[in-house]
């Protein structure tokens, strides 16, 4: 069967329509080749990426110093799975453990492994440390959370699209309104088998929503009064992006279990974390959790290399700059056109606008189109929000060039 060899743009539209399931609604671009800010379409037109995946290429697209850290394990050693040891995961938990200030660190690969692994392990000190009666543990969640795709994790979503028609339903989750304090601690004051509440420092994909001053803190406070763990999940908002390293950060905070993914990589292959102290790690024995490529060579040498990289290139101190001229910027889009442009909002490199509907029903999609005609490449979210969030690696003049286009485009919606 000879391989097949894309030429065109659309050939790869076409071809993916046919063979691949319909799960996703793409933008109408393929590309072919990133480096740094920048992307390529098949046909050689370069783009600035504005989404990096997600926040997943932080450090910019094809790093060298991870793509060469990939390469060397690569043609060394790949994969023993953890029936056995190997010499780099040891170092890779070392490196995370001391970066972040944990005690122990459980490698895994996706987004939504990690959080999976967070709820079992919040589960499991709730009913070894706190006395929870076995299978009654509760954890508490948010509206508009979004945590993974998993069968699990939809049981808790309050997303529609995420959840309809994939019940039944895992049990042992109470949903409360994002930054509602009063909310936690009446949920927290009703039900003593609350082991957990898990939640975003800045919810992404509900559309960058950032919460009042100090309610991590708070919500931190609230947990320790009532003796349930803080699961931070920094999946998104977490290596440098949002202008801290961490976005529990910006309230001081250390979360009782951290959750890590997407920019661990920069983006090269899928490596996540859960990290916590011993009196919650140790919650799980040999044999109770694990999975084929958790803690694999090539991820423990490509996470080190990544976390590396944000600091030799102070990619922190860079988010957080770039963060303030990009918003700065967009406000002064908004009073252009304020029946436009209704909303700015983010803290670091992770932002969006909200985009008023025009007249004749052009959407966020229509102005997302014309951003990618014009070279610049972001994504829509719920319909009227669009995610800014640019590989922290960009330099100031190329983020004024970016604001140059998505003015330009807006100032002509
Ligand atoms: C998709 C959204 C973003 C995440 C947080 C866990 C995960 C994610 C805070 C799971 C993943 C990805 C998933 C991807 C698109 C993207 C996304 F739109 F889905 F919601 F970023 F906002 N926690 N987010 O953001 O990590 O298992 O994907 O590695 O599913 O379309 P994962």
């Amino acid at each position: 069967m000879s391989t097949l060899s894309i030429t065109s743009s659309q050939q790869a539209i076409e071809t993916e329509d046919k063979y691949g399931a319909h799960n996703y609604h793409p933008l109408p671009v393929v590309l072919n080749k990133g480096e740094g800010v920048h992307l390529w379409d098949v046909e050689g037109k370069r783009y600035y990426d504005f989404l990096s995946a997600y926040s997943a290429v932080n450090q910019g697209h094809c790093h060298p110093h991870i793509i060469n850290a990939l390469i060397e394990q690569a043609q060394q050693l790949t994969l023993t799975s953890r029936a056995f040891y190997n010499d780099k995961l040891g170092i890779a938990e070392k490196y995370i453990c001391e970066l972040f200030g944990y005690d122990k660190s459980l490698y895994m690969n996706s987004g939504a492994e990690a959080v999976e692994t967070a709820i079992k392990l919040a589960r499991k000190w709730g009913y070894l440390k706190k006395g929870i009666a076995s299978h009654n543990a509760e954890i508490i969640v948010v509206e508009r959370n979004f945590h993974g795709r998993t069968t699990g994790i939809i049981s808790f979503s309050t997303d529609p699209d995420s959840t309809k028609g994939f019940g039944p339903y895992m049990p042992g989750f109470k949903v409360i309104p994002y930054d509602d304090l009063e909310a936690l601690e009446t949920a927290l004051k009703e039900n003593p088998n609350v082991c957990g509440f898990l939640v975003e420092p800045i919810q992404g994909e509900a559309g960058v929503v950032v919460p009042q001053e100090g309610y991590l803190a708070k919500a931190h406070a609230l947990c320790k009064e009532y003796n349930v763990l803080l699961m931070a999940d920094e999946i998104q908002t977490g290596i440098a992006r949002t202008g801290k390293m961490l976005a529990s950060y910006y309230d001081d905070v250390k979360a009782d279990i951290l959750i890590l993914g997407k920019a661990l990589s920069g983006g090269v292959l899928p490596v996540s974390c859960v990290l916590a102290d011993d009196d919650i790690m140790l919650c799980i024995q040999p044999g109770e959790h694990g999975s084929t490529f958790g803690g694999n060579p090539m991820a423990a040498a490509v996470a080190i290399a990544a976390l590396e990289v944000i600091k030799e290139e102070d990619l922190v101190e860079n988010a957080y700059k770039l963060g303030e001229i990009f918003r700065d910027r967009m406000n002064q889009l908004k009073a252009k056109r304020p029946e436009v442009v209704t909303l700015v909002r983010g803290r670091g490199l992770l932002n969006a606008i909200v985009i008023e509907p025009a007249a004749d029903g052009r959407t966020a999609w229509d102005v997302c189109v014309e951003l990618k005609e014009n070279g610049l490449l972001a994504k829509p979210t719920h319909g009227d929000i669009i995610r800014f969030a640019p590989p922290l690696v960009m330099t100031e003049e190329q983020l004024h060039e970016c604001c140059d286009i998505i003015d330009r485009v807006v100032m002509n919606f």
